[in-house]
């Protein structure tokens, strides 16, 4: 069984997920108000992500014998400066997730949770590509500069990102 520390700390995790989720499709919203509906693709997959990593840690708080917690999540920022503002909070985002699961981490090893321990490590490799995404599109952003038609091409690159449910929920 999960000791009550941990059952919190998942619990919290949870709900930066969930937020996480919140915040992408807030993003979604801002690109769609833009007639840029690739980078509104782009950032849907992205929500639909984050609640599969929310899922992931409520099946295994249950599965460890806890109890699922739900909390207010707090309202998102709506409106970004530009696509590349808009990145740029992603990336700086994604290394706060980062330190995050690093901080779960550090608490199941002192409590001596191995199996905590070892199901966090799926989110350790996770938050590596998490954040190496973000920073490629914030370098293509700035390649892109004001150039209109760079922008549009991105906007096709990017809508070609699809959600795969299958692969989220591999162990
Ligand atoms: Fe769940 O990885 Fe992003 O936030």
């Amino acid at each position: 069984m999960i000791s009550k520390k941990l059952e919190t700390a998942i619990n919290d995790q949870i709900n930066a997920e969930l937020y996480s989720a919140y915040l992408y499709l807030s993003m979604a919203a801002y690109f769609e108000s833009k007639n840029l509906s690739g980078f509104a693709g782009w950032m849907r997959a992205q929500a639909q992500e984050e609640q599969a990593h929310a899922m992931k840690f409520f099946d295994y708080l249950n599965e460890r014998g806890g109890r699922v917690n739900l909390k207010d999540i707090k309202a998102s920022q709506s409106e970004w400066e530009s696509p590349l503002d808009v990145f740029k909070n992603v990336y700086s985002h994604e290394q706060k997730v980062s330190s995050l699961i690093n901080d779960l981490v550090n608490m199941a090893i002192k409590e001596n949770d191995h199996a905590t321990n070892n199901f966090l490590q799926w989110y350790v490799a996770e938050q590596v590509e998490e954040e190496a995404s973000a920073d490629e599109v914030v370098n293509k952003l700035e390649l892109v500069g004001d150039s209109g038609n760079a922008l549009f091409m991105l906007d096709r690159e990017l809508g070609q990102r699809t959600f795969t449910a299958a692969l989220e929920s591999e162990e």
